[in-house]
């Protein structure tokens, strides 16, 4: 059995993997027709994003059954044969464990509406509005009030849409069933879960309102977020349910976690979560109020970079704790666009940027179709399905006054459903994805960019990632090794090298779009491993042009010196 550091996760977004059945929607027998791409590619787990039963207001983060299978995806059958045809493969499953929020499609949900009395009504946050208003000023992830309206003067929390009421944690019967879903499926075989905002468990007691003297609704950080019982909460999870199952494995998505906190949920000693995501690259370029937030132009530096993986790295060593990389998911366009340069460095940047996420300590994700490069593709207004961007839309238009044709390029430009474009498989009309017009358009650039073409092409994207899988399972260094910064300072450069004993990698990168040059702090003698682009010795100047990237293998300090003398001795072969 893999353990979460030595695992290589895949995350499958299903509407948008494969269809098997040609209704133009992915499901789960098009995974298992997948699955042998899958283990050639390497990985060694699947992270599935949600397949319960939902009404889809947000594709599956929304769920009115947990015990159900979306009809649309396939059967509960569908899903215990996935789980087989892994198990076959050595490929892990983690599923994706909503428990923040359900679906008010959800029954327990449709019985406190219909019922004040019921046993369910305390499941939600049922509130009284505050003269005439929402009970507080809260505003939601999604844009407008965290507030949805019961009745005349009664509300129910929906951090995320109007659809997704807020679970109350504090009630101890929903904990049990949500501890009681979690048993259902890992007694199915799975190998544990991905926990959606998981972080955002733990609400201000009261609900008060957040700094009330600024008008308008406002974001509820840490009233929401990182409250100290999710500590409590993912203790008591992992004692009664985590714990049971033999080297299961949880990841916390904690959506805008705090370091600190991150370190503090997956320290071993505190017992609660094995790994973190956290969201400081995911959210560069964008302003304190996330992707629709544009006052920081989306952009941002190699510098930026850099901090960003200094920060996490260290506190990984100093802390104890642990993170999990991701580049791209189903939340966030597609990485190359936004961190490398598709128009005039595609191949070089989109690996020089598999071989940075490959290279740090953490467990490394793969988002669906960021093997072989797929890029982002501008939708209309009309074409849009993700509710995040359509009402982020609104709120910029109606609450910021952002005119409506800019608010709508604004979404163009970042709405989820960039990443959300079917999968590539062949050059055909849809990608081979479907062999009809699938839910959401697939990306005409298929006919270049897709798994078909990338498999016959030895210089592609596709084989690099083959490649940095292999090198990840090869040396144990590159999982366990000690992360060390070199030439911090360096404004287009990133160099650090990973160290495990007396073995020892370099990696260097130009994250930029511009040549730069980097004299070494260090004299390293090494061999090159791997580059994207063209073999250079590794000397103490180096001169690299725009992404370019190379990882080099350091010989130790007394075969380095023998290597030197050898070079300079008249009998040097
Ligand atoms: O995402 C929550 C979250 O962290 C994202 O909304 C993120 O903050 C934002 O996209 C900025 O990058 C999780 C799921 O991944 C997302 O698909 C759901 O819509 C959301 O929770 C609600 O369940
Ligand atoms: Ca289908």
């Amino acid at each position: 059995m893999i353990d979460f550091k030595h695992a290589i996760i895949y995350q499958i977004w299903p509407r948008s993997f494969k269809d098997s059945n040609q209704d133009g929607i992915g499901d789960i027998q098009g995974i298992i027709s997948k699955l042998d791409y899958l283990q050639d590619l390497g990985i060694t787990a699947i992270w599935l994003s949600p397949i319960y039963a939902s009404p889809n207001d947000d594709y599956g983060y929304d769920i009115s059954d947990y015990y159900a299978v979306q009809p649309e995806y396939g059967t509960m059958q569908d899903l215990d044969e996935l789980i087989l045809e892994c198990k076959k493969r050595n490929i892990d499953i983690l599923m994706d464990l909503v428990a923040n929020h359900t679906s008010t499609e959800h029954a327990w949900f449709k019985d406190a509406l219909h019922n004040p009395n019921s046993p369910t009504r305390d499941f939600y946050f049922f509130r009284e509005g505050k003269n005439n208003k929402e009970p507080n000023n809260w505003l939601s992830f999604f844009g407008g009030s965290s507030w949805t309206k019961e009745s005349d003067n009664s509300y129910y929390l929906t951090s995320f849409a109007p659809t997704q009421a807020d679970l109350n944690w504090d009630n101890e019967q929903v904990r049990e069933e949500i501890y009681k879903i979690m048993e259902f499926y890992l007694k199915k075989g799975i190998r544990g879960f991905r926990m959606d905002v998981i972080n955002c468990i733990d609400k201000k007691p009261g609900l008060p309102d957040k700094n009330p003297h600024k008008k308008g609704y406002q974001f509820p950080d840490d009233y929401l977020l990182n409250g100290p019982k999710v500590h409590t909460y993912l203790k008591e999870m992992h004692e009664r349910v985590l714990s049971k199952f033999d080297g299961s494995i949880s990841l916390a998505e904690g959506c805008l976690v705090t370091l600190d906190d991150a370190m503090n949920y997956t320290k071993p000693a505190n017992k609660e979560i094995d790994m973190c995501f956290h969201f400081d690259l995911s959210m560069l370029g964008y302003g304190e109020l996330g992707k629709f937030d544009f006052r920081k132009g989306y952009r941002h530096t190699a510098s930026d970079i850099k901090a960003v993986t200094r920060k996490w790295q260290n506190a990984m060593i100093e802390q104890n704790g642990y993170i999990a990389n991701f580049l791209s998911n189903h939340d966030n366009k597609r990485h190359i666009e936004r961190f490398g340069d598709v128009k005039l460095y595609y191949l070089e940047s989109a690996k020089a940027l598999a071989l940075y996420n490959f290279m740090l300590m953490g467990t490394p994700f793969i988002y669906q179709g960021e093997e072989i490069g797929m890029t982002n593709l501008k939708l209309d207004y009309a074409e849009w399905k993700d509710y995040e961007a359509i009402n982020s839309v609104k709120t910029l238009n109606t609450m910021l006054h952002v005119p409506l044709f800019i608010a709508k390029k604004i979404g163009q430009f970042v709405t989820r459903d960039n990443a959300r474009t079917p999968m590539q498989w062949t050059n055909e009309q849809h990608g081979g994805f479907s062999s009809t017009s699938p839910w959401l358009k697939c990306n005409p650039n298929t006919k270049y960019i897709n798994v078909a073409d990338s498999q016959k092409d030895p210089q592609s994207i596709y084989h690099f990632y083959k490649k940095l899988i292999t090198l990840r399972k090869e040396n144990e260094a590159l999982v366990t090794g000690q992360f060390k910064e070199y030439n911090a300072d360096h404004k287009n450069i990133i160099c650090f090298t990973r160290t495990l004993n007396d073995e020892s990698f370099l990696v260097l990168i130009n994250l930029t779009k511009v040549a730069a040059t980097i004299t070494l702090d260090e004299s390293f003698i090494g061999e090159e491993i791997l580059h994207n682009g063209s073999y250079k010795e590794l000397r103490k100047v180096m001169k690299l042009a725009p992404f370019e990237a190379h990882l080099y293998k350091l010989t130790k300090e007394e075969k380095a010196a023998e290597k030197v003398a050898l070079h300079s001795s008249p009998y040097r072969t």
